[in-house]
Formats: structure tokens, sequence, C-alpha cells
């Protein structure tokens, strides 16, 4: 049985989730056969025969008409447990745009947000246990009884740790939500920060640094550097905790051939001055032995990269399907000296 705690933004880290599942021999959407009935915050193995956390990153976090949104999280519990749209990679498939569209009849701000029908009931239970004062980590394993991942779900933190961006244009500097700049701007505001807010006070959420810390293999995810792993390596006792695992780090490039696959990586790193090649990205995260977080780097065939203090391999990088991204998982796992 091998722990292996993965870091993962949404769309590109839950894809990858897929493949590590199906990497360690498990189905890659839903439970496994053998799995215990487990309570929200059981500790056992949530797959019997390995364990896989996910600490999931919730800077993407928003109120939306006083809902709680969390798009991560919600991007990996629906992906891994059958329930997300295909096509967009995020919210549910089957979607309806009914109450969004009454909203947009009040004239309700905002109204450039994709406030799904279904997806609303999801908001609308952690909302209200939210309120009642459950912790959002209680939250998602409640939430993920019924889709049930094959991954136990870790919030990166409990606490309110949202990324804004500073934006700089004709109209001046401003502030605004990650979200709000990312949807309603499609992320075409020129940026000159990105703050994670309440990052410094912020504490790993319940179950993460034990996590990290009894890994058999820490991965991160080919997920946005800048604003997904980025933005829970803003949280100190996070990053603590990679740095003092007894586990190998591995991280996997979401850099291939100098482009990013998802999601306006190359606009984060122009906006922290990296440049938008592997290697940069994994002297970004810098060398263990240096200070840094990482063991080994997976760049993409190709894409050479030499990191002082890094174990660097080539292999292919790209989650065509889940097969590839099974290969993808293994090698990273065979860099942290498990051989599945
Ligand atoms: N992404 C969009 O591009 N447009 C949306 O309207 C949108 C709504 C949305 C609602 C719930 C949710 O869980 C995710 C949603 N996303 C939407 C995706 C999300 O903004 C991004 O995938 C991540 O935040 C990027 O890391």
């Amino acid at each position: 049985m091998v722990k292996v705690v993965v870091l993962s933004g949404g769309v590109g880290g839950a894809r990858f989730l897929l493949g590590l599942k199906a990497a360690l021999g498990l189905p890659p959407i839903g439970p496994p056969a053998s799995e215990p009935p487990s309570e929200p915050t059981d500790r056992r193995s949530n797959t019997g025969e390995h364990d896989i956390s996910a600490v999931v990153n919730t800077g993407d976090d928003i109120w939306v008409h006083g809902l709680r949104i969390c798009p991560d999280l919600d991007t990996c519990m629906y992906t891994l447990g059958g329930g997300v749209d295909i096509d967009r990679g995020w919210g549910r498939a089957d979607e309806s745009w009914v109450v969004k569209a009454e909203l947009a009849g009040y004239g309700a701000d905002p109204d450039w947000f994709g406030l799904g029908d279904r997806d609303l009931a999801t908001h609308l239970i952690r909302t209200r246990m939210l309120h009642e004062g459950y912790p959002l980590s209680v939250v998602t394993a409640a939430l993920c009884t019924r889709w049930r991942p094959g991954v136990r779900l870790l919030p990166a933190t409990d606490d309110r740790c949202e990324t804004h961006v500073v934006v700089t244009d004709s109209q001046g500097l401003r502030a605004m939500h990650f979200q709000e700049w990312w949807i309603r701007h499609g992320a075409a505001l020129p940026v000159s920060e990105f703050v994670q807010i309440g990052a410094d006070d912020a504490q790993p959420a319940a179950g993460v640094q034990e996590a990290i810390a009894e890994a058999d293999a820490v991965l991160l995810a080919p997920s946005n550097p800048v604003v997904s792993i980025g933005s829970m390596l803003a949280i100190p006792a996070i990053r603590r905790a990679l740095r003092s695992t007894t586990a190998r780090v591995i991280g996997l490039s979401p850099i291939v051939g100098g482009r990013a696959m998802r999601g306006m990586a190359e606009t984060c790193l122009a906006t922290i001055g990296v440049r938008c090649e592997a290697g940069a990205v994994a002297e970004h995260y810098g060398a263990r032995v240096a200070g840094g977080i990482l063991d080994g780097w997976l760049v993409h065939t190709g894409d050479a990269a030499t990191v002082p203090g890094l174990e660097v391999r080539e292999v292919p990088l790209l989650m065509t399907d889940i097969a590839a991204t099974a290969a993808m998982a293994t090698a990273a796992l065979d860099l942290a000296g498990l051989a599945v």
C-alpha cells in the first residue's frame, strides 16, 4: 500500500488525479469496489489498496450571491465522482442555467459568473454547513459521501485565503477577485501582482500536514504554478510540511514545449517574472536542497531542463487520455522511488 499526496488545482489537477488513480490500479472515476464505507473525516485508507490524498487549491474560492463557491474542490469532486461536464472541464454535466437567467432578470450582480442549477445544490449545502460552523474540510468530506471520488479531497486551508489580482490599466490601479479577472475579463487585463489574501495567517486544513508528513510520495500536479500551486505554497505551514516530509517531492511541468497546456499560465508566470519554460518553473519552485520544495521534476520529452539539486527526467507530459496520464503518474511515482 502506498500513500500518495497530490497538490492539485482544478481542471488540470483533476485530470492528473484520474491518471494517478489508474496508475495505482483504481477505477479513474468513482470509488473502488472495495472502498470501505468511510466517515467524512475518516483517515483510514480511502481506496483499500492505496491511499491518495489531494490537497486542493482554495485560492479561487469566492462568495457569489451569498453562496461559497469552491471551483477547484468542486472540479476535482465532480471529475473524480463522474459528475463533471467533460467539455467544460468544470461544473455539472447536463447542467441548466435557469436560476442564472432569473438572477440576471433582477439585474443581480455578478451576472458574469456561471452558476448552474445542478451546481447550485452543492453551493447551498456547503454554505449552509459553513454557516452552521463546519470547517470546509468537513463540508468537503460530507459532499464527497455523495460523489465518492475515490481519493481524499482536502482543502489546502479551512481559512479564508483568496487569490486577488492587482490590475493596472487606463482606469488606474485596482484589485479584483481572481475569478472576476479570469471569467469576466478573460484574464485579459494586465496584472501587476497576484495576492493571496490571508495566506500569512492561514493554517493548513485538518489532515493536510499529517498527509504530507506520512506520505510515501508527494506530487505537484501540472496545475497553474502561480494561482493554483503557488496559492497553496503561500501558506507557510504547507511550504514547511513539504520541506520537512521524508517523502520525495516530485513535480510535473505544466509547461510543454514552452507553452502552458491550460489556463493562462503564461500570463501568470510573466506577471511574477518567471520564464514560460519547464526549467524556469522548477527553479521557481526550487530544489529542496537549495531551500525550495522539489526533489525531482518531470519535463516533456525534448524540454531538457537542468536545475541544480533536482533530478530531472523527460517523459511525455500530454494528458491526452487516461492511459497517457497514468504513464505520467507512474513516471512521477518512479522518480519518487515508488515502483507501482
Ligand atoms: N469558468 C469559466 O470560465 N466561466 C464560468 O462562468 C465559470 C463558473 C464556474 C462555476 C463553478 C465552478 O466550480 C467553476 C467555474 N468556472 C468557470 C471554472 C473556474 O473558474 C476555473 O476552472 C478555475 O477557477 C480556474 O482555476
